[in-house]
C-alpha cells in the first residue's frame, strides 16, 4: 500500500518487501484473480526458489514432456488403426452387394446359407457341448449354451423325422415281406412304387389282413406232385406264353382271348396256396409293370369277372398286397358300362378301353349263368372299395330274377332279354353250360353275406328241389344218379362234366346247415362223377356224357358221343371231391383225385412244358392233343387238387372263404 515518507524529503525509490498472507493475496475485502496478477505472483516464487530446486523441477518437466510424446506416438497408430478399419468395414458393406449383383448365378444366396446354417448346426459344434470343459466355463459360454442347444434340438428333431421316415419305410418293407407263404417270407418288388407313395399308402388303414401266419402243415407226396405238375405247366407258360391268355404247349405258342394275361392272373392266388414264391414274385411283376387294362378290346363280362376280377380280389385277400386291389378296381370300373342296358340285365361283351358295351351280335341276350355268375366279385370289391354302385348293379340282376316268371320248380331257363328283362328260349332246363353256376351262386352270395338274404336261400332251395324233381335219374347197369336235362317237358339223359359241380356245391350247403339230404345226393352225384372218368378208356371224363337208362348187355352207364369225347382239363369233378373230402374226411375222395391227377400226366401233359386239351379220351393211344391249355387248368383244376389233398381245414377254411366259381376265394363277410 502507498504511506507518508514520499511526502517529507528525498526522491531514492526504497521498495520494502512485504510478504502478504493469502488474505492479502485473495485481496481482502476484494477477489483479485487476473492472469497478469497470477502470473506476476509465479514469477516471484519461481523467483524465490534456490538453483537447485528449479533444476528439479525443470528436469520433471522436460520428462513429463518426454513420455507425453512417446504416448502420443502410439495412441496416435492404435487411433490410426481403428479409424482405418472402420472405413474398411464401411467399404466392405458398400461392397459387398455389388458382388451379390454381380454373380448372382454362382453365388449361394447368403440367406439360405444362414438358415441351413441355423438348422443345421456343424458336427463340431456338438462335441464342446457334450464336454463338460464347457459347462464349467465362463458365464457368458454357459449363456450360449441353450442357444446351441436349441439348434441341437432342431436337429435332433430333423434327424429324428428323418430317422422316423427310415423307419416307416422300414415298418412297410417289414410289412411287406411278411406276406405270408404259410411259413415263408416273400421280399416284394421294392422299385414298383415311388416312396411317397408308400408313406400315404401306409397312412390309409389297410382293408384286409394276410392270411394268417400258421406253423405249415407238411405237405404230402401227392401234393408234392401237384406243385411238381403245376411247375410243369408253368414253365410251359413261361416259356412260350409269357404275359399271354393261354399256352399253346405243341406249337410252342400261345392264343389270345382278351390279350390280358388270362392264365397269369387266373394263376396267381394257386400259387400262393402251394407256395410257390418265386414263381409268385415274377408274375406278381408282370402285373405291376404290364397288366394294363386301358385297351380297345372286347372282354366277356362273365369270364373276365370270375377269372380276372376274381383272380386279383382273392390274390389281394391271401397276400394282402395292394397291388392286386388297385388292379381290380381299374378292371371293376371298366366292366360297368355293361349294365347300362334297357332291363339293367347286363351284356354279355364290354370294351374295357372304350367304355362300351354290347349283346353278341347274333342276339341281345345274354346267359343266365353268366348274368347271375357276377356277383360276389362286384359285392366284394363294393366292401373293400365302399363303393355301392358294384354292388347295387349286380344285386339288381339277382332281385329281378328272383321274380321273374318262367322258371320251372326253381329251374331257370339258359338265356335272359337284355332289352326286356325276360327268360327266353322257354322250356329248356339245365344244370349244365349256360345255367350252371346260377345255382352255385345263389348258395354263395348268401354264404358270403352271412345267410341273411332269405331270397337267395329261398331260390337255391327252391331250385334244388327242382333238380330233384325234373332232372334226376339212375343209369344202368351201376344205376348212378345223375343230372339230366329236360327240354319241353322231354327228359334227356345227358349231363355236361360242367354239372360236376353240384355235389361239391350240395355238400357246402349242407355243411351250413341245409338240409341232410343234400348231402345224401351229394355222396350219389359224385360217385357218379367219378364214374364219368373210370369209365372211360383214359380215365378222364369226356365233355358231355350220355347215360343208359336201359341196361344193354355188354353197355356201360356212359356213353359218349363221338363230338362230345373231348376233354378240356375241366375242374368240376375234382372241385367236388375236395368239398367232399373236407366235410366227410373219407379218404376214396382223394384217391379218386390222385387217379384223375395221374390220368392227366398220362394223356395231357406235353414233354417240353404245360398240359394240353385232348380230343379223344376213348383213345389212350391217340388221345388227340388240341395245343391248348385253358387257363382253369392252372386257376382251377391244380388249386382244387392241392386242396383235395390236403388234410389241413385251415389252408382256405371254408367257414372263412367262399370260392367263386373260378376257384378264387373270397372271404365271407361274417365267418362262421
Ligand atoms: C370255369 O371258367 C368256371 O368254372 C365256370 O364256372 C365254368 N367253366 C370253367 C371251368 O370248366
Amino acid at each position: 500500500m502507498y504511506s507518508g515518507a514520499a511526502a517529507a524529503g528525498s526522491p531514492r525509490r526504497d521498495f520494502i518487501s512485504v510478504t502478504l498472507g493469502p488474505e492479502e493475496a485473495a485481496g481482502v475485502g476484494g477477489y483479485n484473480n487476473s492472469k497478469a496478477w497470477r502470473r506476476r505472483s509465479c514469477w516471484r516464487k519461481w523467483k524465490q526458489l534456490s538453483r537447485l530446486q528449479r533444476s528439479v523441477i525443470l528436469f520433471l518437466f522436460a520428462f513429463l514432456a518426454v513420455c507425453g510424446v512417446i504416448s502420443y506416438t502410439s495412441m496416435g497408430e492404435t487411433w490410426k488403426s481403428i479409424t482405418n478399419k472402420s472405413l474398411d468395414d464401411q467399404r466392405t458393406e458398400q461392397e459387398i452387394p455389388r458382388l451379390k449383383l454381380a454373380n448372382p448365378a454362382v453365388l449361394p444366396a447368403p440367406q439360405k446359407a444362414d438358415a441351413n446354417h441355423g438348422d443345421y448346426p456343424e458336427l463340431s459344434l456338438q462335441k464342446p457341448l457334450k464336454s463338460p470343459h464347457v459347462r464349467r466355463g465362463p458365464s457368458n459360454l454357459q449363456i450360449k449354451a441353450p442357444r446351441r442347444d436349441t439348434r441341437l434340438k432342431t436337429r435332433h428333431d430333423t434327424m429324428r423325422a428323418v430317422e422316423e421316415l427310415v423307419e416307416v419305410d422300414k415298418v412297410e418293407k417289414t410289412e411287406k415281406s411278411i406276406i405270408s407263404w404259410r411259413g415263408a417270407v416273400i421280399e416284394p418288388d421294392q422299385s414298383t412304387e415311388p416312396p411317397s407313395s408308400k408313406i400315404m399308402e401306409l397312412e390309409k388303414p389297410s382293408p384286409v389282413e394276410p392270411e394268417e401266419q400258421k406253423e405249415p402243415v407238411p405237405i404230402n407226396e401227392r401234393q408234392l406232385a401237384v406243385i411238381e405238375a403245376f411247375r410243369h405247366a408253368w414253365k410251359g407258360y413261361k416259356d412260350f406264353a409269357w404275359g399271354h391268355d393261354e399256352l399253346k404247349p405243341l406249337s410252342k405258342s400261345y392264343s389270345e382271348w382278351f390279350g390280358l394275361g388270362l392264365t397269369l392272373i387266373d394263376a396267381l392266388d394257386t400259387m400262393w396256396i402251394l407256395g410257390l414264391k418265386e414263381e409268385f414274385e415274377e408274375a406278381r411283376k408282370w402285373v405291376a409293370n404290364d397288366l394294363v387294362f386301358d385297351k380297345n378290346v372286347d372282354v366277356n363280362l362273365f369270364e373276365s369277372t370270375i377269372r380276372i376280377l376274381g383272380g386279383l380280389l382273392s390274390t389281394y385277400h391271401l397276400s394282402g398286397d395292394s397291388l392286386f386291389l388297385e388292379k381290380a378296381k381299374d378292371i371293376g370300373n371298366r366292366l360297368m358300362p355293361a349294365f347300362k342296358t334297357p332291363s339293367k340285365i347286363p351284356y354279355s361283351d364290354v370294351n374295357i378301353g372304350r367304355g362300351t358295351a354290347h349283346p353278341p351280335r347274333w342276339t341281345s341276350d345274354s346267359t343266365v349263368a353268366e348274368v347271375t355268375s357276377i356277383q360276389l366279385e362286384f359285392r366284394e370289391l363294393s366292401r373293400l372299395t365302399g363303393d355301392e354302385k358294384f354292388r347295387k348293379a349286380v344285386d339288381e340282376v339277382m332281385k329281378h330274377v328272383h321274380i321273374l316268371s318262367g322258371k320251372n320248380d326253381g329251374l331257370v331257363p339258359m338265356f335272359i332279354n337284355t332289352n326286356s328283362g325276360q327268360f327266353t328260349h322257354l322250356g329248356v332246363y339245365t344244370l349244365g353250360a349256360r345255367a350252371d353256376s346260377y345255382y352255385e351262386y345263389l348258395l354263395k352270395q348268401w354264404i358270403q353275406g352271412g345267410k341273411k338274404e332269405n331270397e337267395l336261400l329261398e331260390d337255391y332251395m327252391r331250385a334244388i328241389e327242382g333238380v330233384k324233381k325234373h332232372l334226376l335219374q339212375r343209369s344202368e347197369p351201376k344205376k348212378l344218379t345223375f343230372v339230366g336235362e329236360l327240354a319241353h317237358g322231354h327228359f334227356s339223359a345227358k349231363m355236361d362234366h360242367l354239372v360236376c359241380f353240384l355235389p361239391g356245391t350240395l355238400a357246402l350247403g349242407a355243411h351250413n346247415g341245409l338240409a341232410a339230404d343234400h348231402m345224401k345226393l351229394a355222396e350219389t352225384l359224385i360217385e357218379t362223377c367219378y364214374q364219368m372218368y373210370a369209365q372211360v378208356e383214359t380215365g378222364l371224363s369226356p365233355e358231355i356224357v350220355h347215360f343208359n337208362l336201359h341196361a344193354q348187355k355188354g353197355h356201360k352207364d356212359v356213353e359218349i358221343k363221338p363230338a362230345d369225347r373231348h376233354n378240356l382239363l375241366r375242374p368240376e369233378t375234382v372241385e367236388s371231391l375236395f368239398y367232399m373230402y373236407r366235410f366227410t374226411g373219407d379218404k376214396k375222395y382223394q384217391d379218386w383225385g390222385w387217379e384223375i391227377l395221374q390220368n392227366f400226366n398220362r394223356y395231357t401233359r406235353v414233354p417240353t412244358g404245360g398240359y394240353t386239351s385232348i380230343n379223344n379220351v376213348q383213345n389212350p393211344s391217340n388221345p388227340e392233343p388240341r395245343d391248348k391249355m385253358e387257363s382253369f387248368f392252372l386257376g382251377e383244376t391244380l388249386k382244387y387238387m392241392f386242396l383235395l389233398f390236403s388234410d389241413d381245414i385251415d389252408l382256405i377254411n371254408l367257414d372263412k372263404y367262399v370260392f367263386n366259381t373260378e376257384a378264387h376265394p373270397l372271404p365271407i363277410w361274417v365267418p362262421a
